[in-house]
């Protein structure tokens, strides 16, 4: 018997008898989100006994309703009533209200606009020295490689330094982003692998969110004093810190290493940009909407709900697809087209309601920086070899990205 035979198909609802984790699906999922939309609202999926929902208005009601799809039991395939977490749970994502309160309250301040205000003039003095160097670079001959020179270093350099982490052995954020997100799926090749690298990773960043290794001042150490002040325990702020190491770092590499791709594969919305590098922050925000960094999570439904007359039974799995929703025809003219003037108000890449990517403000902040630097720097923006695909069970990302690139 296999895993499918355990769970009966609900009546009522259409069948899509895909695996959205398979390496093919994940390799070019557009084809696939295009089928979910199409088949119904929600469909039921037999491989893994899930709801998946890939139309704009039901992941946006599913992301809003936080009573009726709640986060405590996990925000991934596994159901934390049923099984236990691969780490333990984190005190803002894989929580409900009154808890999810607290946490939030504390992450939202240390990251408001106004305190991301004060970490702009080195977010922007880091990009103009990372682009100057690429410029040198370029001006010698070589040929640059996006996601490494670009959309890993600045993210790796910018973010770390505002959390107050030493420089030494960054690279594990990348592996264990890359493993946080291969959890958010099944436990397919792609978790295996990236799990075998778990001890040492893991141990470094838990180690990493104590205070004494993290700079006064820095988003670290404010969590710590929101401890001091009393709005959380002294347990709870290394696990805090442990959410900006998770969703800090692997989230922007990906969103900018997705807007270059996106860039350099629509020369015309390369050249609006180089005319008119203020159109940076739209496009990124475009990118976003075109190829999502993060590109699903799911909820657990806690009582018998209806999603778009759809009966879903409690306890059930459901899976928003962030990723289809922000192609859907229903919702955008022409979702297919890369258009970095429009305005993509309402796309679903840093989910939605009270999970809302708390981290936006600084996301946009880096995507805005570094795509606006290599404008001004660049004229042209062209591919130079075929770019090669990391697959993440949840992240779209890429491992290179050959780019030819022209000083203006
Ligand atoms: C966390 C966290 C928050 C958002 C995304 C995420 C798996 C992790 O709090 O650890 O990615």
């Amino acid at each position: 018997m296999t895993e499918q035979d355990l769970v009966a198909a609900p009546a009522g609802v259409p069948v899509l008898d895909l695996d959205p984790f398979s390496m093919a699906l994940l390799d070019d999922p557009y084809p696939y989100h295009a089928r979910l939309r199409e088949a119904g609202p929600v469909v039921w999926m037999p491989k893994h006994g899930i709801y998946v929902t890939g139309r704009h208005e039901q992941v946006r009601e599913v992301l809003n309703d936080h009573e009726a799809y709640i986060s405590s039991a996990g925000v991934g395939l596994a159901n934390f009533n049923k099984e236990p977490p691969f780490r333990p749970k984190s005190l803002i994502l894989e929580a409900d209200p009154p808890d999810h309160t607290r946490a939030r309250t504390v992450l939202s301040r240390i990251l408001s606009p106004r305190s991301v205000m004060l970490i702009r003039a080195s977010f922007v003095l880091e990009a103009d020295r990372l682009l100057d160097e690429l410029l040198a670079a370029v001006q010698a001959g070589q040929v640059v490689d996006g996601i490494g020179q670009v959309a890993e270093a600045y993210p790796l350099k910018v973010f770390p330094d505002a959390v107050g982490l030493e420089s030494q052995g960054r690279e594990n954020l990348l592996l264990y982003g890359d493993m946080v997100f291969n959890a958010v799926g099944p436990r397919n090749e792609l978790l295996a692998r990236s799990a075998e690298k778990v001890q040492p990773v893991t141990a470094w960043i838990m180690a990493h969110c104590q205070r004494h290794m993290l700079q006064a001042g820095g988003f670290g150490d404010l969590i710590y004093q929101a401890a001091d002040a009393g709005e959380i325990s002294q347990d709870e702020a290394p696990m805090l810190v442990r959410s900006f190491l998770s969703a800090g770092v692997d989230t922007t590499v990906n969103g900018i290493g997705n807007a270059l791709w996106c860039l350099a594969s629509h020369p015309e919305a390369y050249a609006k940009l180089h005319a008119d590098p203020g159109l940076a922050r739209t496009a990124f925000e475009e990118a976003l909407r075109f190829e999502s960094a993060v590109q699903t999570f799911f909820r657990t439904t806690s009582r018998d709900v209806l999603l778009a007359g759809v009966p879903i039974p409690a306890g059930s799995k459901v899976l928003a697809s962030l990723a289809a929703a922000n192609r859907d025809e229903r919702q955008w003219p022409d979702p297919e087209r890369f258009d970095i003037e429009r305005r993509p108000t309402g796309h679903m890449a840093f989910g939605s309601g009270i999970h809302g990517c708390v981290g936006q403000v600084v996301a946009r902040l880096e995507g805005e920086l570094i795509l606006a630097a290599l404008a001004k720097r660049f004229k042209r923006l062209e591919l130079a070899g075929q770019p090669t695909r990391r697959l993440n069970n949840t992240l779209r990302a890429l491992s290179s990205l050959p780019l030819r690139l022209t000083p203006a």
